[in-house]
């Protein structure tokens, strides 16, 4: 998962680095931001939060009224890789500049495609830098006999399709001639785009169009692409059959609850999921006691709000967040995602003390949040500590950009229910079905027949995934990621009040 931006009107560069904090709950890893003046590109790009990596100075010197931008939250290579934070570029042909949200699962295959067949040189373990030269090529070969169209691209980008696998939402600065931006045939992660007068803009998420003043938007399509050309002229083409399976996980944590994706409000999907969630509880332990609806800031805080309501269960914000902690779950490594979550939140010991709370998270994936936060509740007092779930057990790895690519480092892959309780410390948990989280996000969009939800029922429809990839893959990533025991010595640390 990772954030993107373009923009065609007026000084790009400040557009785009005023709306990157918009998107940057994607990705905390780097930043980067490259903009196109006549045929002249300016690059920018750094390591931490947008707001960290771009000086006025260094906007001041990127002129151009044409851009994109990245945050990055790494799925493949490394998050500590300079030469790996986007956007990537190549000269050939016309000078193309690429940033990529997704994960492509074939890059091994292209990679050996690319250098061995097609004489191109790849520099990172990036596979947005294999996207960019499958593209780049593409587009060479078609530029041989023909001169420059929006069409050319548009085949150019056909070609690409069809040989990429995955997940791949994508803007290109294309110098002299305009910006392109689309999505995979299954349109697993998202991207949309606004006007206002003759000025474009492109997004992973739609909260960033209102606040940078563009009040009409659409989703590019599953399959579809957009060009934008220098005379800020919109061509639009379907270049690939689509197939619409949005990553159900957007829904529940990745993106904002003031975005609105694929026709569904993130906000009211969250909603939907704690009513659900809170119907299913009142059914299936209509005997349960709780005194108080407690959330885990910041996802959970949506559909606990709900569950609280359906319930008729007095809802406490008990946990307090530190404004000025980002998200732990796309912090790189496992130790520094428990540090975080417990520099993250703090109790409210009232609201603990002798009483029957019920914890609820958008998800409990390593357990890593959940744990330290019942051992927290624990500490100031609580008689009961209940721990739902607004999604359901994650059980298997996700391959289409979400960092969670080996099995052993998920809660449930191997434990059931009451086993989890007793890893998280919990008297019980409870979590929503995939049914029911179905028909939450389907509520808002009945047209959305399909999800991608490999992560919940490790249905892998999209690409070649079988056990030998998982294999390799769990072998690659393996050595970026500390193990769940290694992450149980630092979950001892709130007994000993760690500062
Ligand atoms: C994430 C999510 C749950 C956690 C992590 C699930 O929180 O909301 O609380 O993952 P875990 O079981 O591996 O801990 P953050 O990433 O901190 O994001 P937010 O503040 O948006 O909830």
């Amino acid at each position: 998962m990772c954030g993107l931006i373009g923009f065609v009107g007026k000084e790009a560069a400040y557009h785009i680095y005023a709306g990157l904090p918009y998107l940057q709950h994607r990705g905390q890893d780097s930043a980067g931001i490259a903009v196109i003046s006549g045929t002249q590109a300016y690059v920018e790009k750094g390591f931490g939060i947008a707001e960290e990596v771009f000086s006025r100075d260094a906007l001041a010197n990127m002129p151009g009224d044409i851009g994109i931008g990245h945050v990055r939250y790494s799925t493949s290579g490394s998050a500590r890789v300079l030469s790996e934070i986007q956007p990537f570029y190549v000269n050939q042909p016309y000078g193309m500049t690429l940033a990529h949200n997704g994960n492509l699962t074939n890059h091994h295959r292209l990679l050996e495609h690319l250098t061995s067949a097609k004489q191109r040189h790849i520099n990172t373990a990036s596979d947005s830098e294999i996207l960019i030269n499958v593209l780049a090529t593409a587009a060479a070969e078609l530029a041989r006999n023909n001169s420059f169209s929006p069409q050319l691209l548009f085949e150019a980008v056909r070609a690409a399709h069809r040989q990429l696998q995955g997940a791949y939402s994508v803007v290109v600065l294309i110098a002299g001639h305009g910006l392109l931006a689309f999505r995979d045939p299954h349109g697993i992660r998202p991207l949309l785009y606004g006007w206002h007068d003759d000025e474009w803009i492109v997004a992973s998420e739609s909260a960033v169009f209102r606040p940078l003043g563009f009040n009409s938007w659409r989703d590019i399509a599953p399959g579809e692409a957009i060009f934008i050309d220098y005379n800020r002229r919109l061509h639009r083409q379907q270049c690939a059959e689509p197939q619409p399976m949005p990553c159900m996980f957007e829904y529940i944590y990745l993106a904002r609850p003031d975005s609105t994706l694929s026709g569904v409000s993130v906000y009211q999907a969250r909603l939907n999921m704690g009513r659900k969630l809170g119907e299913r509880i009142r059914r299936e332990h209509p005997d349960l006691a709780v005194d108080c609806i407690v959330p885990v800031p910041d996802s959970g805080r949506v559909m606990a709000l709900e569950l609280a309501r359906t319930l008729n269960i007095p809802y406490r914000e008990a946990l307090v967040k530190n404004r000025h902690v980002g998200r732990t779950f796309i912090t790189a490594g496992q130790q520094m995602r428990m540090r975080s979550v417990r520099k993250k939140l703090n109790v409210i010991e009232s609201e603990f003390a002798g009483k029957r709370v019920m914890l609820v998270d958008d998800s409990i994936v390593r357990g890593t949040t959940g744990r330290q936060l019942v051992a927290l509740a624990r500490l100031a007092g609580a008689e009961k500590v209940y721990f739902a779930s607004a999604a359901p057990p994650v059980r298997y790895p996700n391959v289409y950009g979400i960092d969670i690519s080996t099995r052993a480092e998920l809660l449930a892959s191997t434990r059931d229910e009451e086993r989890i309780a007793v890893y998280l410390g919990a008297d019980k948990v409870i979590y929503q079905t995939v049914d029911d989280l179905v028909a939450a996000v389907r509520e808002e969009n009945p047209d959305l027949t399909d999800f991608e939800m490999c992560c919940f029922d490790g249905n892998y429809r999209v690409g070649d995934i079988d056990e030998a990839y998982l294999n390799e893959l769990e072998k690659l990533r393996a050595p970026e990621r500390d193990s769940l025991a290694q992450g149980d010595l630092l979950l001892q640390q709130p007994r000993r009040q760690i500062s």
